[in-house]
């Protein structure tokens, strides 16, 4: 399929390694992918589900001890231990390329080595970049085949250059204790052992397009981000873009594809998915910041999602999607989980593979970190832009994290490098989408902390030094949370669809068209100007008790990011450490 040397000698060096039976290429063609389906269902790796409910749709459950990213186990393999900073595990790449072709050593024996070639991004497009992955997995090809653009035409557009990502995948034994998932930023390199699942596997994703390529992104002045990517359509038919960092599991997917409420709607107020994980985003002629989505498919959440939390997710697995880790139901052979409905399956198997009766059974049907994998076009509010590669230009970056108390709503950064500081200082409850404890909070800037493939000190400074680059055409930084609780524990904010009322706040800052009152970490809004009509059991009073700011709360917040900031030692940019100290004097 190719004559590009640098490839077929990677390959052939691989294959002397790992020691398939046969050599398969991906060329992207219905037909490949369909035998490929069809002999993942003859061996049960897949099932195939009912064809006239989900026409096209395969249920596959992974091994009970690898359902999430391993971030214990995840390295960055950098020459240099001080280049991979003190967010990340790092390992001696010779150490690590050893230990790995140790692992890796004949593991094909027996089986079929898959070249997966991929774009991420739109094929050709200048923001895009190719990677080559080798899998033995079908699972791996069938839900690249989803999230990524695979096959030919990729190889065609790399034609001789070198320039593409090296990705070798090895299932081995699924053996959780020789479960390593490296990357090797200065070689262009991702070896992931031991495993199946999803974000530690599809190398596309978390691996390439955030830890590889934030690395590349440093170096040639662009930015890989944790971010969704959506337009809102305003009802003269003129569309904003915002993109926004969310930790993993905590709401990108349900924002990017949201419903305008009612009195929304009937305006004519539209909301546009370029995105829900990943932005990649360069400054373009004229200056301003545009954004692709790398990615093709969703990887998303499935507990959860239903009718009401997002319909348009729901709409969107209904054809062409692999779903991992729910629950099967037997009656019709469709699929279940948690939060899907209040009618679960009598007569199921679990995510584990055990009969499951869901009216009985004391323990979940589905796990919490089960995913559709569902095609992008699949989603009836899909972006124009979506496929274009040429980007949308962002007016606002949005920041946010689950945060229980302390964040409020919405506030707006007091400029570019105040936002990149608000940005540094996120903070978020855990979820289930790594493995370890849940519901710990946890710095996690911009989101990227698992996903950060260098040291997290140069990140910051590389963002400090795209705004001075964008000057006063610079995105205007903002940070949200939806997840504020109540005495009893429950959320204040309706969340979901309402954000909306939120988003326009943001847009309307953007153009200087709404006042706003000047805090100690920012602007907070006037609770008045944010739209609360025809929300139900909510008032203005209720909205002043999530946009108030305390400073008691804040003071302690400071000295939890002055401890945080050490660990970045030298590396952390004399700005962020000014930016501490005059939040520390507005406080008191
Ligand atoms: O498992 S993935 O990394 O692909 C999804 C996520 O954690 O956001
Ligand atoms: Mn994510």
């Amino acid at each position: 399929m190719t004559s590009n040397t640098s490839v077929l000698n990677w390959i052939e060096n691989m294959k002397t390694l790992v020691n398939p039976d046969q050599v398969v290429w991906i060329d992207g063609s219905e037909e490949q992918l369909e035998a490929l389906r069809k002999e993942a269902c003859s061996t049960g790796e897949m099932i195939k589900l009912n064809e006239e409910k989900l026409p096209g749709c395969y249920l596959h459950r992974t091994a009970v001890n690898d359902v999430a990213r391993v971030e214990g186990r995840t390295f960055i393999c950098s020459k240099k231990e001080e280049d991979a900073g003190p967010t990340n595990n790092w390992m001696d790449p010779e150490k690590a390329y050893k230990m790995l072709f140790d692992i890796a050593k004949g593991s094909y024996a027996g089986r079929t080595m898959y070249v997966i070639p991929y774009s991420m991004g739109p094929v050709g497009s200048p923001f895009s970049k190719v990677g080559i992955e080798l899998t033995d997995s079908i699972y791996v090809v069938l839900n690249m085949a989803i999230m990524t653009r695979v096959g030919k035409a990729v190889l065609e557009s790399l034609g001789d250059s070198e320039d593409w990502v090296r990705g070798l995948h090895c299932k081995c034994q699924i053996d959780e204790e020789k479960r390593y998932i490296c990357h090797f930023p200065e070689d262009n390199t991702i070896i992931s052992v031991n495993s199946g699942y999803g974000g530690n596997v599809l190398l596309g994703k978390k691996c390439f397009a955030l830890r590889i390529a934030s690395f590349l992104g440093k170096n040639e002045g662009w930015m890989a981000e944790h971010m969704l990517i959506l337009g809102v359509e305003n009802p003269q038919g003129e569309v904003k873009y915002i993109s926004a960092a969310f930790p993993s599991a905590c709401g990108k997917t349900n924002l990017a594809m949201l419903i305008p409420p009612e009195g929304y709607r009937e305006k004519g107020y539209k909301v546009w998915t370029v995105g829900d994980d990943i932005a990649w985003m360069r400054i373009g002629p004229d200056g301003r910041l545009w954004a692709i989505n790398p990615e093709n498919g969703f990887f998303g959440v499935a507990p959860g999602t239903n009718e009401k939390s997002n319909p348009n997710a729901l709409y969107t697995t209904q054809k062409g999607t692999i779903f991992t880790n729910v629950a099967h139901n037997l009656d019709d052979n469709t699929v279940w989980w948690e939060g899907l409905d209040k009618n679960p399956p009598e007569n199921a198997v679990d995510w584990k593979g055990n009969p499951w009766n869901g009216k009985t059974s004391d323990v979940k049907g589905a796990h919490p970190n089960s995913r559709f994998t569902a095609p992008a076009k699949n989603c009836p509010c899909i972006s124009e832009e979506f496929d274009k590669g040429t980007g949308v230009p962002i007016s606002a970056i949005v920041f946010g994290g689950r945060r229980a108390q302390t964040t409020p709503l919405v506030y707006q950064s007091r400029d570019w490098n105040n936002g990149v500081f608000v940005g540094s200082i996120m903070a978020s409850e855990t979820t289930a989408a790594a493995t370890g404890a849940v519901g710990v909070l946890r710095h996690d800037p911009m989101a990227m902390k698992p996903f950060c493939g260098y040291h997290m000190g140069d990140y910051f400074q590389h963002w400090i030094e795209m705004g001075q680059k964008l000057g006063d055409k610079a995105p205007k930084i903002f940070n949200v949370n939806w997840f504020r609780l109540d005495e009893e524990g429950h959320f204040i904010w309706p969340g979901f669809g309402d954000n909306l009322r939120v988003l326009e706040w943001i847009l309307k800052r953007c153009e200087g068209s709404v006042d706003a009152q000047e805090t100690p970490i920012g602007y907070v809004p006037y609770a008045e100007d944010i739209n609360l009509e025809g929300l139900k059991d909510f008032d203005v009073e209720t909205l002043k008790t999530i946009l108030e700011i305390k400073n008691d709360e804040w003071s302690k917040e400071a000295e939890e990011i002055t401890e945080f900031y050490k660990t970045f030692g030298d590396k952390l940019p004399a700005e962020l450490q000014a930016q501490l100290a005059s939040l520390k004097e507005r406080l008191q």
